[in-house]
């Protein structure tokens, strides 16, 4: 660890790393105009985006499927190859990129990347939700969005699923952004689950949840100024994204705060992993999220943390950095575990 010149803690991170962290925040900040619209014109233009293959790649198949063309909604289905044509059934992740609700795409490069990991390495079948962003779009079109396809999933109607995907095993996963909108597709889940006939979500990864309040935590003050996530930044995020008038405390972002729904269905939420960095200004929130979590699930359900004290915010999309391999095999633990629970 070093102290930087500005005398905040900040990890020992390969140049490569702190190439592209330097590089997103400085575009990021760059195409958010004074009056909080983003110039996506230009933010097009860095998001890198990966094309779909029909034909396997590395042993995996990915392809673009549409869910609502009138709000241009659709997922990226990755499938494992090896798998396709024997008994074994696969788990499905249906997962979230973070983004802080205003930026980035399920076909972004780095989360493209990610989801083949997945696709292969568990194995399992990954739907990587492309959900409308903010401000264009704020709160809950993020999360209705989410609770579409997890609807559309349900009704089958979408061709090429893998016959082997088995959707009673499903697990919301995300990271930031996408980290709160899980929570939220389990916790609705839990509430609406007899209006599924085949979907049912058995677990939730939140990786480092983008979460908040309106009082600053000793970790948002002590990691002010990043890497990645500074502050300024968070703040301008839950502007854009929560409705207007409201403000940090708001149930979306503060989830157990003051304005939280007293009534939760925590009864019926699903085992969860909550993922910490010991250099992400949110790990605050989210040891209160997982706290609070132990406190309301009343099933035997569980509920686990693992925390990386090196790990920035958004540590596990580097594949250099050693924390992210060792995450992909404690997510494949989890998710296994928790598959061969519901096995009939
Ligand atoms: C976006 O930003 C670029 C570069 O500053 C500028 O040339 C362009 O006109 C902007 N586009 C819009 C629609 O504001
Ligand atoms: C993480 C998360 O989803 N927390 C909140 C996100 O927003 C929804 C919508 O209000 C809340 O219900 C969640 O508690």
């Amino acid at each position: 660890m070093s102290t930087g010149k500005n005398q905040f803690p900040s990890p020992a991170l390969p140049w490569k790393t702190k190439l592209v962290v330097t590089f997103f925040t400085g575009v990021t900040d760059f195409v958010r105009r004074s009056d909080d619209s983003i110039n996506r014109t230009v933010m097009n233009l860095f998001n890198v985006r990966a094309k779909p293959n029909a034909k396997p790649v590395k042993g995996v198949i990915a392809t673009d499927v549409t869910v609502d063309p009138t709000t241009d909604l659709w997922f990226r289905l990755y499938t494992p190859s090896d798998h396709l044509d024997n008994d074994t059934s696969l788990p499905v992740v249906v997962f979230f990129h973070g983004g802080g609700f205003s930026f980035l795409s399920a076909d972004f490069i780095y989360y493209d990347l990610f989801c083949r990991r997945l696709a292969r390495k568990i194995p399992a079948v990954v739907v990587s939700v492309n959900y409308r962003l903010s401000p264009e779009n704020r709160y809950p079109a993020q999360y209705e969005d989410g609770f579409d396809t997890l609807k559309f999933l349900d009704s089958r109607s979408c061709e090429g699923f893998p016959s082997n995907a088995d959707l009673s095993k499903c697990f919301v996963v995300g990271d930031s952004a996408g980290g709160n909108i899980s929570h939220f597709m389990a916790m609705r889940f839990a509430t609406e689950e007899s209006k599924f006939r085949c979907v049912r979500v058995v677990g939730l990864i939140a990786i480092q949840p983008f979460f908040g309040g309106k009082e600053r935590t000793d970790s948002e003050i002590r990691l002010e100024r990043g890497p990645i996530l500074t502050l300024p930044r968070t703040d301008w995020h839950w502007k854009v994204f929560l409705p207007i008038g409201s403000d940090r405390d708001h149930e979306a972002c503060n989830v157990f705060g003051p304005k939280s729904s007293e009534i939760l269905n925590i009864g019926a939420f699903p085992a969860t992993m909550v993922v910490i960095g010991g250099f992400d200004p949110l790990q605050d929130w989210q040891r209160r999220y997982y706290e609070g979590l132990k406190r309301r699930v009343t099933s035997d359900k569980e509920v686990r943390l693992v925390e990386y004290p090196n790990a920035i915010h958004t540590f596990y999309l580097f594949t250099e950095l050693p924390d992210s391999q060792l995450f992909i095999t404690e997510m494949m633990v989890f998710i296994r575990k928790h598959s061969q629970e519901t096995q009939r």
